[in-house]
């Protein structure tokens, strides 16, 4: 079983097959839409994982060349521009099903992710141990510092006895300067119950962070919490969440009527802040997430002047399926200096993709497609009207 390099066996093949995963060249799929274009393959799955995190690659120790740390999926990415590279901090989960957070690198956005030569360290809060961590926001903040704010899990010290399944979340945040180190400051404090799907606005508002929220009930039903909230922090040493309001509330019979939650930072743009968010219904199969657009003020960060209606992306196809089928969840995403944009979103709670567009296209796509008039009446006035727009052009 040991051969000359004194590795596992296996060895050799794995490396090859992991290396052709890496390098497997993406490429564009036809454009259904005129909005963004999906790339075919993945950008990242568990099988991107390093071997070294899954292997004993001792002969001694591992006679047989078993994987000794199983990973079970790799998505909900935060994604930031780094050193001229396309960086994502993704949300592994292993077999024991903790997730944490790896960054993985590549150098054009569209294939050749690599992780980092080993998962973040996440330092922890005494006394207050996460159980949990996921889907980490990354924004690159005025005040220089890049922070990290994800969703931290724990038991929840009310649960009955014998309940091992009743948790609560929270806003966990860290920074760093460099990726590799990063330092923990308190969790979010806020007053209205758990928090989910919180992002840091990357400019400061009158002197103050602005942090996007989710305020939630429970730990899975946002109750009547939920709406995707805005406050201010004053500082982030003490991040206590001020003046937080529903700033894009769930609707009845809306893709988001159930719940929603912001994904990424915003983007910048002349006509305001462009939006991406998860909208959550109910069906008959389950829930379905899917993810939509809309637009702020670029002064009044908490007025949605723009919002089209239903869905910008769904689950299609093979993304349909998944460890939590029919989701799409997004929370990174890179605008380039040329105005491209990255969308890295992940399916169904189990591998990450990418879909590209431009600044201009989804300006154009928020400002111009139709509003939701939330009747089916409204819809169709909606075609009707641009029907009779479209007459003068047959
Ligand atoms: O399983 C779908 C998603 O569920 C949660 O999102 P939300 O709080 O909006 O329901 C999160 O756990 C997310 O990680 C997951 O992808």
């Amino acid at each position: 079983m040991i051969t000359e390099n004194k590795v596992i066996t296996n060895y050799d093949a794995l490396v090859k097959a992991h290396r052709e995963l890496i390098e497997k060249k993406n490429e564009p799929v036809a454009e259904s839409n005129g909005i963004y274009t999906r790339y075919k393959n993945p950008v990242v799955t568990a099988a991107h994982t390093p071997l070294s995190w899954r292997y004993d690659l001792n002969p001694e120790t591992n006679p047989f060349g078993m994987e000794r740390i199983g990973i079970n999926a790799a998505f909900n990415a935060g994604a930031t521009k780094w050193n001229g590279k396309y960086i994502m901090a993704v949300r592994v989960e292993g077999t024991d099903r903790k997730s944490f957070f790896a960054i993985a690198e590549s150098p054009n956005g569209v294939d050749n992710f690599e992780f980092w030569d080993t998962p973040c360290v996440i330092p922890q809060i005494e006394g207050n141990p996460d159980t949990n961590v996921y889907d980490m926001r990354l924004t690159q903040h005025e005040d220089g510092w890049v922070y990290g704010v994800f969703c931290t899990e724990r038991k929840d010290p009310n649960a009955p006895a014998g309940d091992t399944s009743m948790a609560v979340a929270n806003a966990g945040i860290v920074r760093t300067k460099d990726l590799i180190n990063w330092e923990r400051l308190p969790d979010l404090v806020s007053n209205t119950g758990q928090q989910r799907n919180v992002v840091l606005h990357p400019e400061f508002v009158g002197g103050k962070y602005a942090i996007y929220t989710r305020p939630q009930d429970g730990f899975i039903d946002v109750g009547s919490g939920g709406g995707v909230g805005l406050g201010y922090v004053d500082n982030m040493e003490t991040p206590v969440v001020q003046d937080e309001r529903i700033i894009c509330g769930k609707v009845y019979h809306t893709i988001y009527e159930l719940k929603n939650g912001l994904g990424p930072e915003p983007i910048k743009t002349e006509k305001g802040w462009l939006h991406m968010a998860h909208g959550v219904r109910n069906t008959a199969a389950g829930l379905r997430y899917t993810l939509y657009m809309f637009m702020t003020d670029l002064n009044e960060i908490d007025k949605v002047i723009h919002h089209p209606a239903g869905y910008f992306m769904a689950p299609e196809g093979e993304e349909r399926v998944g460890d939590v089928s029919n989701v799409l969840f997004s929370n990174g995403w890179i605008a380039d200096e040329d105005g491209t944009v990255f969308i890295y979103y992940a399916s169904s709670d189990t591998r990450m993709h990418v879909a590209v567009s431009t600044i201009d296209k989804l300006v154009d796509y928020v400002i111009n497609t139709p509003e939701d008039t939330f009747t089916s009446a409204g819809s169709v006035e909606s075609i009707v009207k641009q029907v009779e727009n479209n007459r003068k052009f047959l």
